[in-house]
């Protein structure tokens, strides 16, 4: 069915980012946002727009019934949910299907299936993708557990069934631990999910947080556009990510790629997913799926040229895939900051009104934000103001665009993470890319103790 109106349920730089995809294919725009929004970028830039509650995000941007209604009043055909809240949630693409409007995102079931991670794990090991060695689904008692580890040895890690992003999760460094962390680890998963299942699973010491991009056309065919390695994490929140990852080579990337690309086609999966693994010494172990567009899909475009919210919509509407896999090239390096309203040591939230506003531009560097001068940051929601995104033919000329592009940046008016990125990629340990998923933590406790802070 060609899509004619979309609905955005979302706020911030990815409303922006799908809306301008949107305008690209001559569909129109309905935004919706909180009262605390009303002179939100996002909202600006829309055909139309939807007051859809207060400030607060379960009143508004997860409030179903007024983005159902919203869709209905405005006569969308479509809902484009974005990342983050609603967009991993099967029964609200269940409910936008059954309102006859078009869900840009992937089949109900599949959402469901990777949003319990037993049930993700299960499939991912059906479908060949490697796994972290570890229970076969649920840990229930502590004899199983023991054996568990007596096969994998310790430390083990763990996880909570309804976690993700490294909630509820104990490291457990020997037997005599095991049986308070795993009570521990239900507690803890019982008051944050509501549910206290838990599985185990070998801890990897030192690995990369390596992902990789894919979509499938729903009918079986599916294709990959390569790796992005956010192993550049702080308490898991990505701070900086690039692609490829300085450490895969071609010959890696196409093996694991196809491994990738195969699963997919097999389960019929449609639209945008990003299957993450850890890797360590040479080996890819898959921890988790992600159903959605993610908030670093831009490193990806920079480096293959294809739009992917363009790809999700063609998806969405029937129309299929762009591209074949031999289509899709691999070129130069990328590389993306994530620029937070917060102080740049102490990560406090900083929000506060824009004065001066100068974003950086030139050959290869992409802002994607919805700042500008006057905005007022809203304390309410994540903070994360701003991408920056730059592309160079390789990741030494990457990082010097970069550091050049960081310079220019101003944003007055509150304390920004940019003089954090600044550092960061002038450290000579990021610039070789010799980095792992505990590096950040401990270079920020370096570098607070050092002189210059
Ligand atoms: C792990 C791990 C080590 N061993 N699993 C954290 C979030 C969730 N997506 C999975 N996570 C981890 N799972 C095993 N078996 C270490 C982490 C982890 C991590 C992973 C990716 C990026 C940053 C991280 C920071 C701390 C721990």
């Amino acid at each position: 069915m060609a899509i004619k109106k979309v609905l955005i349920a979302n706020r911030g730089e990815i409303a922006l980012r799908i809306h301008r995809a949107c305008h690209e294919m001559g569909i129109k725009t309905v935004a919706v946002h909180s009262t605390a929004d009303a002179d939100a970028m996002h909202v600006r830039l829309a055909d139309e727009a939807v007051c859809i509650g207060p400030p607060p995000a379960a009143e508004s941007y997860l409030n179903v019934p007024n983005i159902i209604s919203a869709a209905e009043i405005a006569h969308a055909d479509a809902i484009h949910p974005g990342y983050g809240f609603l967009s991993e949630n099967a029964r609200f693409a269940e409910i936008v299907e059954l309102h006859n409007l078009v869900w840009i995102g992937p089949k109900p079931e599949h959402i469901r299936t990777m949003g319990d991670k037993v049930e993700a794990k299960r499939t991912a090991a059906k479908l060949g993708l490697p796994l972290v060695p570890g229970s076969d689904g649920p840990v229930e008692g502590l004899e199983e557990a023991r054996a568990v580890a007596a096969e994998t040895g310790y430390p083990v890690l763990i996880k909570a069934a309804s976690g993700g992003g490294g909630r509820g999760m104990k490291v457990v460094r020997s037997e005599d631990e095991l049986e308070t962390q795993i009570m521990q680890a239900r507690t803890e998963a019982k008051n944050a999910f509501g549910d206290d299942t838990v599985y185990m699973e070998k801890y990897l010491g030192n690995p990369r947080h390596i992902e990789f991009q894919v979509f499938g056309d729903g009918e079986g065919k599916a294709v990959h556009f390569g790796e992005r390695d956010c192993s550049l994490q702080r308490r898991h929140q990505k701070v900086l990510e690039e692609a490829p990852s300085p450490v895969i080579t071609p010959q890696e990337r196409d093996r694991m790629g196809a491994v990738v690309v195969k699963a997919m086609a097999d389960m019929g999966y449609r639209g945008a997913g990003t299957i993450e693994f850890l890797y360590e010494n040479g080996e890819f172990y898959f921890i988790e799926m992600n159903t959605r567009l993610q908030v670093e899909h831009p490193v990806t475009e920079m480096i293959t040229g294809v739009d992917l919210v363009r790809e999700q919509i063609r998806v969405a509407s029937g129309e299929g895939l762009s591209c074949e896999q031999h289509e899709i090239e691999f070129r130069g390096h990328a590389i993306e900051c994530r620029i937070n309203a917060e102080d740049p040591r102490t990560f406090a939230p900083s929000p506060g009104t824009v004065k001066n506003y100068l974003a950086p531009g030139g050959m290869h560097v992409r802002v994607d934000s919805g700042l500008y001068g006057g905005y007022r940051v809203p304390p309410y929601y994540d903070s994360m103001i701003a991408k920056l995104i730059v592309y160079g033919s390789d990741r030494e000329r990457c990082i010097m665009r970069l550091k050049r592009a960081l310079e220019e940046y101003v944003i007055d008016g509150m304390k920004t993470t940019i003089p954090l990125h600044q550092k960061l990629i002038a450290d000579p340990e990021f610039q070789a890319g010799e980095y792992t998923i505990k590096w950040l933590e401990e270079w920020l406790a370096r570098e607070d103790a050092g002189p210059s802070s």
